[in-house]
């Protein structure tokens, strides 16, 4: 379909159910502008809940980097996560159109967290639900990225460099491990490399219930690939996919290149004092 004729009441409904059924929309061979994607998003959700990020945006691996303007080296998104997880109002959706991609690679990886949460023995899920954990905005990008051994890179560099500028900004947000889809009303996990610690968890303890989720949700059997063709535009729900960009190509010769609009998720946590869980945390059992 062409998203910007054919964008009349009825569709919308039925893209809509598409979206809570599929959790993910690829509309291929789209001619959008920035004001398209706009109002495409705020019809997906009934609302003017959306937000366009920088008009036309890239960086070597991410859709998250202004193409214009310095960019400082730091890849985002290149690990499991739901967006802005850390914050206490989630992105509920986002939505990439891509302008060029590499020709190899460049991918972008979807899990399914209804499937990672079903897929629990029944036991697992009734302990999981009573679980909450803190986001943080740290990524946990370097080991993702080693230095190169002459120490020429710059990348390395300057990913040490953000996330120590991340984790010294302190933000953090607790969310329950299990989520109720507002729409749906299914449960997800809903987990990430953004989770620090589940609360009230020695850290042994935590570590290993966090490491166990983290591989759960990114089975291979939940998740999905998506290649890029140029004028793709990919919807998703970040309340019930994790995605992660995939940084498999020459980031030095190919160009990866998106518009990102996203659409504001509702409060649905508290903002936590770290401090709060400071005294369980460094008490090593
Ligand atoms: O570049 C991508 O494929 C996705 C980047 C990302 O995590 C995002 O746009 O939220
Ligand atoms: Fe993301």
């Amino acid at each position: 379909m062409n998203l910007v004729t054919d964008l009349g009441t009825s569709e919308m409904a039925d893209l809509r159910a598409l979206w809570a059924e599929h959790l993910l929309i690829v509309f291929p061979r789209q001619q959008l502008t920035g004001a398209d994607m706009l109002r495409i998003a705020n019809a997906f959700v009934g609302s003017s809940l959306a937000e366009l990020h920088p008009e036309r945006t890239a960086g070597p691996c991410s859709a998250g980097m202004p193409i214009v303007g310095e960019w400082d080296g730091y890849k985002d998104g290149h690990n499991w996560h739901s967006d802005k997880s850390f914050t206490t109002e989630p992105t509920a959706g986002t939505m990439l159109y891509c302008h060029a991609t590499p020709v190899v690679g460049g991918d972008t990886m979807f899990a399914n967290m209804y499937t990672a949460y079903e897929s629990l023995s029944p036991k697992m899920r009734g302990i999981v639900e009573t679980l909450s954990a803190v986001h943080v905005r740290n990524l946990r990008l370097r080991p993702l990225y080693r230095p190169t051994p002459d120490g020429s890179d710059t990348v390395h560099r300057s990913i040490a460099e953000v996330e120590r500028r991340h984790s010294a900004s302190g933000v953090a947000s607790v969310h329950p491990i299990v989520l109720i889809h507002p729409e749906t009303q299914r449960k997800a996990l809903y987990v990430g490399s953004r989770i620090d610690h589940i609360v009230g968890m020695r850290r042994a303890e935590s570590d290993a219930m966090v490491r166990f989720l983290s591989e759960h949700a990114a089975t291979l059997e939940f998740t999905y690939r998506h290649h890029w063709d140029v004028h793709d535009l990919v919807l998703w729900d970040n309340r019930c996919l994790l995605h992660m960009a995939l940084c498999d190509y020459d980031v030095e010769r190919e160009r990866r290149e998106f518009t990102r609009c996203v659409i504001v998720g509702e409060a649905g946590s508290e903002p936590l004092d770290f401090e709060d869980d400071r005294d369980t945390l460094q008490f090593e059992s």
